[in-house]
């Protein structure tokens, strides 16, 4: 009797639950290229290409393992055109007995998923998903009964979980958990920035190119040059990379920005890590070890580390805790439009530009890019949760609900109320001219806060403060920032808020 062993896109892990106990006798995996997939978003079509070429190549290797796969192309005449139909013809097809899953990485496709049973008629076995650290019980029995969640706390437990960088007497390695305070330095002068690593497209690549250069330009984002790693091998070569190239100074330049250098000591892992063709604990143990063997400082390997075992399975264990209730949330009541640059780059601001335009190019932007920069902005702006959620979720090759929407909508938006992050990440142009080198080639002026030439980021800074200073009345953290607001002179405070809302009210206006 046969079992369909579904994989889905960003599952393409050897190790995968739903392929535990396969019988390469009798049954068979599916793997389904579907437009519902790559359009619920629009993604772009550097992230399409990533997740069909990959999954194509994953199909190969298993096929070379003597798997059976039954592999289903986008433009197949008879493709369904979702998930669910696709796995109900073959269930059909094949006759099969019984459908075995791995718990998907979307609350969207997990909610259909839990009707398939019935709609199929055969059982549907959903498994956990174990490429996480960190299970959805072990992060509920966490999360049971605190007030307050917090990733520091979090992330030493998964420390001692792991046993990563812990001394032989299960002590911090260095004496400190966290040796952030090291890692906030701009860029200096010279540092020389590694190139990033690129693949060149074989035949199965340049044909998943073809197919989504015709069905996807319609979609933000250049296709072309695409250089993405689509199998594991390629995948493992990035950490190489990585670790002797970056890893040494990831610590330090971890928040800095530079023009024209969108990757700098970034490990430009998260693609291939979330389909599966790297596993989250294998990166860390490696990244351990160029610390033991003294290739790269603990300030590094530990802020490394932090973000894996730390961050990644933070925002899942949260995504899990909390939908579907936690994408409803409205805390900072914003609801401006989403401004048209996002998707065209077009803007006087030369940091959004910067962001925007690499974004568009690459699929990809670092950390602070996202944090600081089109995120800050967001959350300045005012702008509908729902609708920057959906551009962060298009626009990278990286992204999927589970990890991008507490990202957006708790680290960048607080529209959960501070359920992730202490307080909302809003900075001035400032932060944004000690951080980067973009104010630079600016049309605005940085240290100019009124007038035609001010930098928006300053006016919609104070102007966000003073909007939000009764709903963020309660936050302790913001206490040394209110002192600023409250005293400041009424037509100060005027001139700010008619400045912002001339601003907004052109590029980002209330629906
Ligand atoms: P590095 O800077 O080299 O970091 C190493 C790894 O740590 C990353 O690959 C990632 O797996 C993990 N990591 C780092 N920060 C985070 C974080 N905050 N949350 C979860 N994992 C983290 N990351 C995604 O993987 N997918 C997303 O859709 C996504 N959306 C984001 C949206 C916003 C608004 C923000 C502020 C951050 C988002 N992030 C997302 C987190 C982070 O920006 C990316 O993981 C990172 O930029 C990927 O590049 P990298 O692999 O070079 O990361
Ligand atoms: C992102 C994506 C895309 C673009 N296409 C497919 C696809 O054709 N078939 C598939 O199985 N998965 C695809 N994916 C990944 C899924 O969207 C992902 O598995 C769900 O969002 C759950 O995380
Ligand atoms: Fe961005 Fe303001 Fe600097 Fe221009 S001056 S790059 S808008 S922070």
């Amino acid at each position: 009797l046969v079992k369909i062993r579904l994989v889905l896109g960003d599952q393409l892990s050897s190790k995968l639950s739903a392929l535990d106990g396969l019988d390469r006798g009798a049954d068979v995996v599916l793997l389904a290229e579907v437009m519902s997939e790559a359009t619920y978003v629009p993604h772009h079509p550097k992230k399409i290409a990533l997740v069909l070429s990959a999954m194509r190549h994953f199909a190969k290797t298993l096929r070379t393992r003597g798997v059976t796969v039954r592999y289903v192309t986008l433009d197949d005449p008879a493709n369904g055109g979702t998930l669910a139909r696709e796995v109900a013809r073959a269930v059909v097809d094949l006759g099969a007995e019984r459908v075995v899953a791995t718990h998907p990485g979307e609350y969207r496709l997990a909610a259909d998923m839990a009707t398939w049973s019935t709609t199929l008629g055969v059982p549907v076995e959903i498994r956990e998903d174990s490429r996480f650290i960190c299970s959805r019980t072990r992060f509920a029995k966490w999360a049971a009964g605190r007030k307050q969640f917090r990733m520091e706390f979090f992330y030493r437990e998964m420390r001692r979980d792991t046993g990563l960088l812990l001394t032989a007497d299960g002590k911090p390695e260095g004496g400190a958990w966290n040796f952030d305070a090291e890692n906030r330095k701009p860029l200096k002068a010279g540092v020389v920035i590694p190139p990033p690593p690129f693949f060149e497209a074989d035949a199965i690549t340049r044909g998943v190119l073809d197919l989504v250069g015709e069905r996807f330009a319609n979609h933000f984002g250049d296709l072309e040059p695409f250089g993405f790693a689509v199998t594991a091998a390629q995948a493992a070569t990035i950490v190489d990379r990585f670790l002797t190239d970056c890893l040494p100074q990831f610590g330090d330049y971890q928040d800095a920005m530079k023009r024209g250098e969108p990757t700098l000591f970034h490990s430009l892992i998260a693609p291939a890590l979330n389909i599966g063709l790297l596993d989250p604990l294998d990166v860390c143990r490696r990244a351990e070890a160029a610390y033991r063997e003294g290739r790269a400082p603990l300030n590094a390997v530990e802020g490394f580390i932090r973000q894996i075992i730390g961050w990644r399975e933070y925002v899942r264990g949260i995504y899990w805790l909390k939908m579907p209730g936690y994408a409803e949330t409205n805390f900072l009541d914003a609801h401006r439009r989403l401004p048209d640059f996002y998707w065209s780059g077009d803007t006087p601001m030369a940091c959004m530009a910067e962001t925007i335009g690499d974004t568009k190019r690459t699929a990809y932007a670092h950390h602070i890019q996202r944090l600081m920069i089109t995120g800050n902005f967001a959350l300045l702006a005012g702008i509908e949760p729902r609708e920057i959620e959906a551009w962060y979720l298009a626009v990278y090759a990286d992204a999927y609900d589970w990890v991008e929407l507490p990202n957006t909508h708790g680290m960048v938006m607080h529209a959960d109320g501070g359920l992730l992050a202490s307080k909302p990440y809003a900075a001035s142009g400032k932060y944004i001219s000690r951080m980067s080198d973009y104010c630079k080639g600016c049309s605005y002026d940085v240290k100019e806060s009124f007038g035609e030439t001010a930098c928006p980021f300053n006016y919609l800074y104070w102007n966000f403060l003073i909007g939000k200073r009764e709903r963020l009345r309660g936050n302790q953290r913001m206490g040394p920032i209110w002192a600023g607001v409250d005293k400041m002179d009424p037509v100060k405070r005027e001139a700010y808020v008619t400045q912002a809302r001339a601003f907004l009210d052109a590029v980002a206006p209330l629906p």
